[in-house]
């Protein structure tokens, strides 16, 4: 087996606290025990033809793996889970349904919480923000309240750690500052059993590492 490459910001935006999408990779790639090595990358190289031949859009991760190119989160992780056992079920019916918690993180949860942080980072100056805000905020509100009510009391979405989870929870984590996961207490407290996975605390001192040797 060989080892594959990812790529990171050579510069995160936020300055560490793990929302870049190389996070959600490293944390996947940590748990299944998969060595990995991380070529970085500045905002402008992203858009440089070397890049662009990896990744159609110009964004970071990417996953290269001898003749293998991925791009996308959810691609990515999907193959990582495929290949080293501990993030997929056997049972092929649990399988299915992690693979869905796997979408819906990505395609029914991720996107109104991307919408409040747009608002608030690419749009707060302007005239119409203050009044479209409450309605965004609502809209990833009513998604987390959909999400709490099915999570209930359970530690994971179904059965034990999964894909499923590690996507949910890294898309969760970018409403920390909000205060809208704070509103849903077991959300919270599922983030924050995330957090503790020590493959977690790993992949997230390997990016703050990137983020502070400047
Ligand atoms: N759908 C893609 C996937 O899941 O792989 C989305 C990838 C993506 O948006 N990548 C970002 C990127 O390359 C990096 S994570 N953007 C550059 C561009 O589009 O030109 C970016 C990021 C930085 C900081 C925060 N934060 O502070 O909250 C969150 C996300």
């Amino acid at each position: 087996m060989t080892t594959p490459t990812i790529t990171a910001l050579a510069a995160s935006p936020d300055g560490g606290k793990g929302l870049a999408r190389d996070t959600r990779v490293r944390w996947a790639l940590e748990e299944v025990g998969q060595p990995y090595e991380v070529r970085l990358v500045s905002f402008g190289a992203m858009k440089e033809p070397a890049h662009l031949a990896l990744h159609p859009f110009g964004q970071i991760p990417t996953y290269e793996d001898g003749d293998l190119v991925l791009f996308e989160t959810g691609s990515i992780i999907f193959h990582i889970a495929q290949r080293r056992a501990g993030l997929l079920p056997v049972d092929a019916n649990a399988r299915a349904r992690t693979i869905t918690w796997m979408f819906a993180a990505l395609s029914s949860v991720e996107p109104p919480i991307l919408e409040l942080a747009n608002a608030k980072l690419l749009e707060g100056d302007k005239p119409w923000s203050k009044e479209r805000l409450p309605l965004v905020s609502d809209r990833a509100r009513d998604r987390l309240k959909q999400l709490s009510a099915r999570l209930g009391s359970a530690d994971w979405l179904d059965g034990g750690f999964s894909v499923g989870d590690l996507m949910m929870v890294h898309v969760l984590q970018r409403l920390k500052p909000s205060g809208i996961l704070d509103e849903f207490p077991n959300l919270a407290a599922y983030v924050a059993r995330g957090e503790a996975r020590p493959a977690y605390k790993r992949a997230f001192a390997a990016q703050l590492t990137v983020n502070t040797d400047a």
